[in-house]
């Protein structure tokens, strides 16, 4: 069969798996026009702002979403008329994308875009357009392709049902692909990448399996979208990731070993993000397993946030984290309040208060920026993983007692040294199968009392 190479209804995030091509094409400096029945546009604004995209004006109408054009019919047709009365120097010179601040219906894009004659995108297919963007590893890369392609397959499923009723053409010269072929097309797409996925998914439950066996403990790293887990997840590892004053810079899981504890690791994941449909999250699914399923999890909220942002933002990593819980318990949970440099004490008296209104227990505060809290949170870790620290005596034997030291340094975590005579003395972590290790291999030598 032969087919146009780009259907001529900008609708399709994924072009429905027929040009691959266009799904990294940069947004940079294109001019919008916001439509809006909520006035707190801001989240979204910060979203179309990462893609470089210019919004002109934010036409605002009070009202409940209407089922047609998410606005009233006469808003619309309206803009379209002023849209099609422009020319140099109108302010809406330069428009080629209208933004729906909502997460649209199949049909109210279709709409949409039939009434405005250009390239329409709502909330939905924004947060695509930038995880498209940041997709950095082929495993982010399937992931959001085989969002993409769920999203257009909705879209389709109306483009079907117009073809069908004879409401709307197919598209290329004439009409003469019908969408059911697209639609085809794309159900076998996503097929195709949902079989890479599992692949990708087994291999990650196998490291994990590894993992574990290998005695290491685990700390995944959650919060809202850019709370600062990347800067905190580099911080305590000293591994290098992409840190950006963006949203959704991670897509993917980054795993690294705890400074001075080798026998913790750390994930770093993607974030969290209001209202996200579920379609949208269940491609990340299998990344956000690897960060969840973990012996113990740091949940991040960003201090620096106004109080009700940041009651907003936990109320949703809360949802989404008890939603993603293979058990009803899940693993022990550690609350941060991050950035706090960038708080006065009365800014963080408010975000103490905000966590614990909600029957959290009381946050620990940080700054990744500056390091502040950080030695505290290790040993928060350290306790919560391994319990409170325990005393090992070390005595002079058959094995040099330099050696045993050298080795407690590189298993535990030390808090300080005592030296005696003929004993050393040392506090600090260690995890069970160590200690049992040390004292069953050197009985005479070591001794552990908590
Ligand atoms: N001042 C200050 N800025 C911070 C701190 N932690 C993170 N940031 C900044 O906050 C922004 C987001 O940080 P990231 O670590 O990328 O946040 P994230 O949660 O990983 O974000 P996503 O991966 O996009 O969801 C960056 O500009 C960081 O430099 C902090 O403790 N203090
Ligand atoms: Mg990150």
């Amino acid at each position: 069969m032969e087919r146009d190479p780009t259907p001529d209804v900008p609708l399709l995030a994924g072009m429905a798996g027929l040009d691959a091509g266009r799904s990294q094409t940069s947004h940079q400096n294109r001019r919008a026009l916001l439509l809006t029945r909520e006035t707190d546009t801001a989240e979204f604004e910060a979203l179309a702002a990462t893609l470089g995209i210019d919004i002109v004006e934010t036409i605002f109408q009070r009202g409940k979403p209407e089922p047609r054009v998410h606005l009233g019919r006469g808003k619309i047709e309206e803009i379209a008329e002023q849209m099609g009365m422009r020319n140099e120097g109108h302010p809406w010179d330069g428009i080629d994308l209208i933004l729906v601040h909502h997460n649209a219906l199949p049909r109210q894009l279709v709409n949409l875009d039939d009434a405005l004659g250009m390239e329409v995108w709502d909330r939905v297919r924004l947060l695509l357009e930038l995880f498209t963007q940041h997709a950095a590893s082929v495993e982010a890369r399937v992931q959001v392709r085989i969002a993409r392609l769920l999203a257009d397959r909705s879209i389709l499923r109306e483009l079907v049902h117009r073809e069908t009723m004879g409401e709307r053409l197919g598209y290329g010269a004439g009409g003469r692909t019908g969408w059911r072929s697209v639609m085809e097309a794309t159900q076998f797409e996503i097929a195709r990448l949902r079989r890479r996925q599992k692949k990708f998914s087994r291999s990650l439950a196998e490291r994990r399996r590894q993992r574990v066996r290998s005695g290491a403990l685990s700390v995944g790293v959650s919060g809202y979208t850019n709370a600062g887990k990347s800067l905190l997840f580099s911080a305590l590892t000293g591994k290098p990731v992409l840190i950006q004053d963006q949203v959704f810079s991670t897509l993917e899981t980054t795993v690294g070993r705890m400074e001075k504890s080798p026998r913790v690791l750390l994930v770093d994941t993607i974030g969290f993000i209001d209202r996200i449909p579920a379609d949208l999250l269940d491609a990340f699914s299998a990344t956000l397993r690897e960060a969840l399923t973990c012996d113990l999890l740091l949940l991040l909220v960003d201090a620096s946030d106004t109080p009700n942002e940041l009651r907003r933002k936990l109320a949703t990593s809360r949802r989404e984290l008890f939603e993603r819980m293979e058990d009803e318990v899940g693993p022990l949970t550690l609350i941060l309040l991050t950035k706090a440099d960038l708080c006065d004490e009365e800014d963080l008296r408010k975000a103490v208060s905000a966590v614990e209104e909600v029957g959290l227990l009381k946050p620990l505060i940080v700054s990744a920026h500056t390091g502040a809290g950080l030695e505290e949170l290790r040993a928060a870790i350290l306790t919560a993983l391994h319990g409170p620290p325990l005393t090992l005596t070390l005595s002079t034997g058959e094995e040099p007692l330099a050696a045993l030291i050298a080795r407690v340094h590189r298993e535990a975590m030390v808090i300080d040294v005592m030296t005696r005579k003929d004993k050393t003395e040392i506090r600090g972590w260690i995890d069970e199968a160590s200690a049992a290790r040390l004292e069953k291999e050197h009985p005479e030598q070591v001794m552990i009392n908590s």
